[in-house]
C-alpha cells in the first residue's frame, strides 16, 4: 500500500511537471482526461451524456479540462462558474476540490478522493437564477 501511495505521488508530480513545462503528452500519459463544459445556461455538460456524471476510481489521477461560458452573472474576480465536490452523505466539502472557472478552457490535475462513494459537484458562483440547479453526480469506485 505504501508503494502504491509513492507511485501515485510520483505520478501526480510528473503530471504537474507536464503542465508547468507545457508538455501535454507528459500529462496525458499519466492522467485520464475528463472534458467538461460549464455552460452559459448554468448547466454542466459532458459530450455524449444526457445527464452529466463523472465516475472515477479512488485515488485516480485525472486531468479535468473545463470549458466555461459566462452566464447572466459572475464573480468580481471574473470567475463565471465554480466546481466544488461534496460528499453526498453529509454535504461536507472534499479538500482540494474547490475550483473556479474563467471564461474559456482551463485544465486542472486532480486526484480523486480516496474514499469510494457518492459525491456531488455543485457550482459555487451565482451564475444566473438557474444557479441552484447547477450540479452533477460524481461517483468514486473502489
Ligand atoms: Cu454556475
Amino acid at each position: 500500500m505504501k508503494n502504491q501511495w509513492i507511485i501515485q505521488r510520483i505520478s501526480a508530480g510528473i503530471a504537474v511537471l507536464g503542465i508547468v513545462l507545457g508538455c501535454e503528452s507528459l500529462v496525458h500519459a499519466q492522467a485520464r482526461v475528463i472534458e467538461l463544459t460549464a455552460d452559459q445556461d448554468s448547466r454542466y455538460k459532458i459530450a455524449g451524456m444526457r445527464a452529466p456524471e463523472i465516475t472515477v476510481k479512488a485515488g485516480e489521477q485525472i486531468l479535468l479540462r473545463v470549458t466555461a461560458r459566462r452566464g447572466k452573472s459572475w464573480n468580481r474576480d471574473g470567475s463565471v462558474h465554480g466546481f466544488s465536490l461534496l460528499r453526498a452523505r453529509d454535504r461536507t466539502k472534499v479538500d482540494g476540490w474547490d475550483l473556479l472557472f474563467k471564461p474559456g478552457t482551463q485544465e486542472f490535475v486532480m486526484t480523486a478522493p480516496a474514499e469510494p462513494g457518492e459525491y456531488e459537484v455543485v457550482c459555487t458562483v451565482i451564475c444566473s437564477e438557474e444557479h441552484e440547479g447547477m450540479h452533477m453526480k460524481f461517483t468514486v469506485l473502489p
